[in-house]
């Protein structure tokens, strides 16, 4: 048998199994290849093969979150796009499109928020209030994995070669979006349970799939906790959705905090209603987290 040893191929992770990765080389081939040793991995990454050993190459468009012990955790890597998929049921937690935004913006990829479920009657008061919140800070795209209204619009988002990743609560659709845009695709689905109304974490493995238009996506296991991680307080003061406009006149202060200085835009906008108390609250909230994470880790 011929030995390949010493013979490097590259290829990238469309699967993360935990003890065991999909690589898809460069041929088209795609092989199971069991991990030696914890190794630093994501879907998305590229990697090297040589002879047993695999290689992770350095990546960019690395999306990244805090768990709910504090814990960072890699998405997936070399993204353009991030899409944080919501629905009116089961509902979002607070804060969590916030936290996907300043998540996106602060590793440059384009965030879009996929409102999914539009065949329920419910869905459109949801995308109104999001687009008057989030407009500009995002594309929104209104969609229904069931009856496929909308579903052009994601791949036309993403073709020729744009890579993205669907995040979200479980439950919100994300592997049903990924069933429809590919007719080819049987990933599991889940139901919501009737009584928590909640989505029962169905999917558990993240997988990369190509879209027939060109263009990629990553279906993602739900999470609820997105912390932010290495955005400090100053990137959170420039990049919080909502305060575009307020700040197209920068604040007096280089670094203001949107919090107790004088002459801030932010502030301004507050006290002439353009922006909502309950939207400067969330920013202290979120700043506040931050600030916790930023110390436990000894900053
Ligand atoms: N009415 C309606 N239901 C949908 C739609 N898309 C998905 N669902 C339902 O929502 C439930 C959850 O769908 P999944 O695709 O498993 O959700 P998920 O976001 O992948 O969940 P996790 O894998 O647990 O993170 C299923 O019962 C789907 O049938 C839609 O467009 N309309
Ligand atoms: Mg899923
Ligand atoms: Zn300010």
């Amino acid at each position: 048998m011929m030995s390949d040893e010493g013979h490097a191929q590259e290829g990238t992770v469309i699967a993360h199994y935990g003890i065991a990765v999909g690589v898809r080389f460069g041929s088209g081939e795609e092989v199971r290849l069991p991990l030696r040793r914890p190794q630093k991995v994501v879907v998305g990454d590229r990697v090297e093969r040589k002879g047993e050993g695999l290689r992770t190459l350095p990546s960019s468009g690395v999306l990244r979150r805090r768990d709910r012990h504090g814990r960072v955790r890699s998405v997936a890597a070399h993204l353009d796009v991030l899409a944080v998929v919501v629905a009116p049921i089961p509902e979002s937690p607070l804060g969590f499109i916030d936290r996907g935004i300043v998540a996106a913006r602060v590793a440059e990829l384009e965030p879009w928020i996929v409102v999914n479920k539009n065949d329920l009657s419910e869905a459109a008061d949801l995308f109104e209030e999001l687009t008057r919140l989030y407009g500009e800070a995002a594309r929104l795209l209104f969609v229904s994995a069931q009856s496929g209204d909308g579903l052009a619009s994601i791949g036309e988002g993403l073709s020729p070669a744009r890579r993205s990743a669907f995040v979200g609560t479980s439950g919100v659709g994300k592997s049903s979006l990924l069933n429809a845009l590919l007719p080819d695709l049987d990933l599991d689905v889940g139901e919501i349970n009737e009584v928590s109304g909640l989505g029962r974490h169905i999917t558990s493995v993240a997988t990369l799939h190509t879209l027939p238009g060109g263009g990629e996506l990553i279906d993602t296991p739900g999470f609820r906790d997105f912390g932010p991680v290495a955005v400090s307080s100053r990137e959170l003061a420039a990049h919080f959705p909502g305060f575009e406009e307020a700040l197209i006149q920068p604040c007096h202060f280089r670094d203001c905090l949107h919090l107790t200085e004088p002459g801030c835009a932010v502030l301004a906008a507050l006290e002439s209603g353009d922006i909502e108390t309950q939207r400067h609250e969330a920013y202290r909230a979120l700043l506040t987290d931050l600030q916790r994470a930023e110390e436990a880790e000894g900053h």
